[in-house]
C-alpha cells in the first residue's frame, strides 16, 4: 500500500501519481499545512482559493472511490508541514511507500527527498514539454529565445497548423497586439461564483489565520472546481477572447481585467488543462468567433511562454531565485504593501493586487516590475512579493518571470535586454497618467514622473553592462546627446527621489 501525495497545485484527475496509484489499495494524502501557507505571506484570497479547491478535489476523489486522508489546517493533530503529514500518515497506515508527482518548487522537491520514506517521484505530465524535451531543445544553443521553442510546441501540438506551416502563414501575429487602452471595455470580465458552504468555511479559517496578510478576502469570486473553471473559460472565450489580442498590453485604472482570460490560477492549480484551454481557443477561431491575432497570441502565451518559463526554472536549478546579476540591494518599498503613493500607475496596480490577488501581465512587467528594476530593488525581495500576492503564483512560473524576465537578475537568460521604460510607455498604453499627481511629460522638476528620472539613472549606473547591447544603443545615444547640465539634474533628482523612497516618505 502506498501514500499518494497530492499537492495544492496538483488538483487534476489525470495527475501522474493518481494514474499510477491503485484506487483499491493506495491512500491519497492531501494537507493544508502552515509550512506551505506561511513561507511567504500569501494573499488571503490565494490561500482561500487553494484550500477550497483542495477540499472540493478531495471530495471528488472520494466520490470516485479513493480513500482520501485530508488534513485541515485547524485539525488538532495537524503537524504543520508536508513532511510531517506524510510521516504521520505513514505511521498511521503502516507503510513507507509514497508516490507523488514532481512539485513545482525546488524547496518542496528537496524537502521530500529528505524524508526517511521511500518516495517515488513521477514526472508532471500536465505540461506539453517534458524536462528532457526542453533540455534537448536548449542544448548547445547560445540564446534560449522563446519564439523558436514556441514553434516546436506548435508543431508538437498541431495547434493552428496547416500541415507543417502555421495557420495564416505566420507564426506570430503580435504586430497587431499592441493597441493602447480603449475608451471602454465591452466584456463583463471574469465569471464570478457565489460562495458555497465549503468556501465559507475556508474563508472563516483564512480570515482567522491569515487575515493580517496583505490582501482582502472581501468579494471572493474565484471558481474553485473544474466545472466552474470550465464555465468561466467558455464565458471568456465568447466574450473576452475576440479582443484579447488587440488590448493585451493595455492598462486602465478602472478596468482591472480588460479582455484577459484570468485562467492562470486555474491552470496552475490543475483545474484546467493547458491543452483544453488552447483547443477551446482554436475552436473559436476556426468558427470565426475570434480573429487570428487573438487566438495565436493567446495560444503562444500558453504553449510558448508558459512552457518555456517552466523549462528555464528546471534547467537553471535551485539557486535561480537568489541570482542578482545587476547587484541591486534596495529594500522593497512600502508602497508594494499598500503604503500611499502619488504614482497613480503603481497605486492602481497595487490596489487591484490587494483586492483581487490579480494584475495582468503588463501591470506586472511594466509597472510594478519596471519600477522595482529602475529603483534597484533586491530581486529576491521582488520575487517573494510576486510569489505572495498573486493567486496564480507558484515558484516554477513566478520566479523566471520575476528574476529573469522582469528584473534581469539572471543576466539575460530570458530577456535579451531589461524590460525598462520611462513614463512614456505607460502613458501610451494606459489611462493612468491623466489622473496622476506627477506629469509624465516633465523630465525634470518637482512634478517630473519618477519613471522618467529613474529610467536614465538605471541606464547611467549600468552603462558598462549594457552599452554594447545592440538593442540599447539608441537609448545611450539619446542620453549622450542630452546636455551635461540636464543629465546632472536628472541624476541628482533621481537620487533625491530614491532617498525619499528609502526614508519611507510618500513618493
Ligand atoms: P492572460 O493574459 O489572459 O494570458 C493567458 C495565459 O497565458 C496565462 O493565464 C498564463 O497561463 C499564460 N502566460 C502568459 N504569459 C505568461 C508568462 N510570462 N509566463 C507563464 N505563463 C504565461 N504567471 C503565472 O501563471 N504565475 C505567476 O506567478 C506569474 N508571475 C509573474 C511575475 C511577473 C513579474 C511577470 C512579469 C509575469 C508573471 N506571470 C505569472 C505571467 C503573467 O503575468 C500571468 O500568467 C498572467 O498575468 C495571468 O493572467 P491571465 O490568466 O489573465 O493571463
Ligand atoms: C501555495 C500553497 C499553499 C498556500 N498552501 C498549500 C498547502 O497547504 N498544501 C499544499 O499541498 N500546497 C500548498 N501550496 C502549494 C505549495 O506551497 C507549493 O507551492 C506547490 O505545491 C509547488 O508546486
Ligand atoms: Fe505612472 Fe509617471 Fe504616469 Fe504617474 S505620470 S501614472 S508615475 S507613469
Amino acid at each position: 500500500m502506498k501514500l499518494v501525495l497530492v499537492l495544492g497545485d496538483q488538483l487534476s484527475e489525470n495527475l501522474s501519481a493518481l494514474q499510477a496509484g491503485d484506487k483499491g489499495k493506495d491512500v491519497v494524502v492531501m494537507a493544508e499545512v502552515m509550512g506551505e501557507a506561511e513561507y511567504v505571506p500569501h494573499h488571503p484570497k490565494k490561500v482561500a482559493f487553494l484550500f477550497t479547491a483542495m477540499r472540493k478535489f478531495a471530495a471528488r476523489l472520494r466520490k470516485d472511490g479513493w480513500d482520501v486522508r485530508y488534513s485541515k489546517l485547524d485539525d488538532e493533530d495537524n503537524p504543520g508541514s508536508l513532511n510531517g503529514v506524510l510521516l504521520q500518515r505513514a505511521e498511521e497506515l503502516g507503510t513507507d511507500a509514497v508516490l507523488t508527482t514532481e512539485a513545482g518548487e525546488w524547496r518542496v522537491i528537496e524537502a521530500l527527498r529528505d524524508l526517511p520514506l521511500n518516495v517515488e517521484v513521477l514526472q508532471d505530465d500536465r505540461f506539453i514539454a517534458s524536462h528532457k524535451e526542453f533540455e534537448d531543445w536548449a542544448e548547445g544553443r547560445k540564446a534560449l529565445r522563446m519564439e523558436y521553442f514556441y514553434r516546436e510546441m506548435r508543431r508538437k501540438t498541431g495547434l493552428m497548423m496547416e500541415g507543417d506551416d502555421p495557420s495564416g502563414g505566420k507564426w506570430n501575429f503580435d504586430h497587431d497586439n499592441r493597441k493602447p487602452a480603449p475608451g471602454s471595455v465591452d466584456y463583463s470580465g471574469p465569471m464570478r461564483f457565489q460562495t458555497d458552504e465549503v468556501t465559507r468555511e475556508v474563508l472563516d479559517l483564512v480570515a482567522e489565520k491569515f487575515g493580517t496578510n496583505f490582501g482582502t478576502l472581501d468579494d471572493f469570486w474565484f471558481a474553485t472546481d473544474q466545472g466552474q473553471a470550465r464555465q468561466h473559460l467558455a464565458h471568456w472565450v465568447k466574450g473576452g477572447l475576440p479582443k484579447f489580442g488587440d488590448f493585451q498590453d493595455a492598462m486602465m485604472g478602472e478596468e482591472r481585467f480588460l479582455y484577459h482570460a484570468i485562467v492562470g490560477l486555474y491552470i496552475n492549480a490543475g483545474l484546467l488543462d493547458p491543452l483544453e484551454v488552447c483547443q477551446a481557443v482554436e475552436e473559436a477561431w476556426k468558427e470565426g468567433a475570434a480573429p487570428i491575432n487573438a487566438a495565436e497570441g493567446f495560444i503562444r502565451q500558453i504553449i510558448g511562454w508558459r512552457e518555456y518559463i517552466r523549462g528555464i526554472y528546471f534547467l537553471e536549478g535551485p539557486d535561480y531565485t537568489s541570482r542578482n546579476a545587476l547587484g541591486h540591494s534596495r529594500d522593497l518599498p512600502g508602497l508594494y504593501w499598500g503604503q500611499k503613493t502619488w504614482m497613480r500607475c503603481l497605486e492602481k496596480a497595487v490596489e487591484q493586487t490587494h483586492d483581487e490577488a490579480y494584475a495582468h501581465h503588463i501591470q506586472r512587467l511594466m509597472v510594478t516590475g519596471n519600477f522595482a528594476l529602475l529603483a534597484g530593488v533586491e530581486p529576491s525581495q521582488v520575487h517573494e512579493w510576486y510569489l505572495a500576492v498573486y493567486a496564480d503564483a507558484f515558484e516554477w512560473v513566478e520566479a523566471p518571470n520575476t528574476i529573469g524576465m522582469s528584473q534581469f537578475a539572471d543576466g539575460g537568460i530570458i530577456a535579451s535586454k531589461p524590460y525598462i521604460s520611462s513614463g512614456n510607455y505607460i502613458d501610451k498604453m494606459s489611462d493612468y497618467c491623466k489622473g496622476c499627481s506627477y506629469k509624465v511629460k516633465d523630465k525634470t522638476g518637482p512634478d517630473a514622473c519618477p519613471f522618467n528620472l529613474l529610467y536614465w539613472h538605471f541606464l547611467d549606473r549600468h552603462r558598462e553592462r549594457f552599452k554594447d547591447n545592440h538593442r540599447m544603443g539608441n537609448m545611450y545615444r539619446v542620453w549622450d546627446r542630452m546636455d551635461e547640465a540636464k543629465r546632472e539634474t536628472v541624476l541628482s533628482e533621481a537620487e533625491a527621489f530614491l532617498a525619499k523612497l528609502d526614508a519611507g516618505e510618500t513618493v
